[in-house]
């Protein structure tokens, strides 16, 4: 019988052994400012990072009373990319909206 008759036949472990770390988690924070509409932040939180209009509102009042909010959270690349896309939302719009990232922990 050859090899390819069998294909659950047992070869060396060619795996290394040593699984690599979880990457680690950014989360995307959500800046207030004086200027930017509140109905156009709940919009782009709606498009960017899915969530529902609910959602959107409490995390709009969130950062417009406290200064911040944290808004999800995401694979480095994935953080960086949507906290872009979202900040040039508010820029093509005019607006000063900020959506930065940082490390979690
Ligand atoms: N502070 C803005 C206003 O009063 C609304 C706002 C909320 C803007 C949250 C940004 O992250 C923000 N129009």
């Amino acid at each position: 019988m050859s090899e390819s008759d069998n294909d659950t036949v047992t070869r060396p472990r060619t795996k290394p052994k040593t699984r690599l770390a979880r990457p680690k988690l950014y989360k995307v924070l959500l800046l207030n400012d004086d200027y930017t509409p509140r109905e156009f932040v709940v919009m782009v939180l709606k498009a960017v990072f899915r969530t529902t209009e609910d959602q959107a509102h409490r995390i709009m009042i969130t950062a417009h009373t406290k200064g911040v909010c944290v808004v999800a959270v995401y694979e480095r690349d994935v953080a960086e990319t949507k906290a872009t896309e979202a900040t040039d939302l508010g820029k093509a719009a005019g607006f000063p909206l900020m959506f930065s990232t940082e490390p979690e922990e």
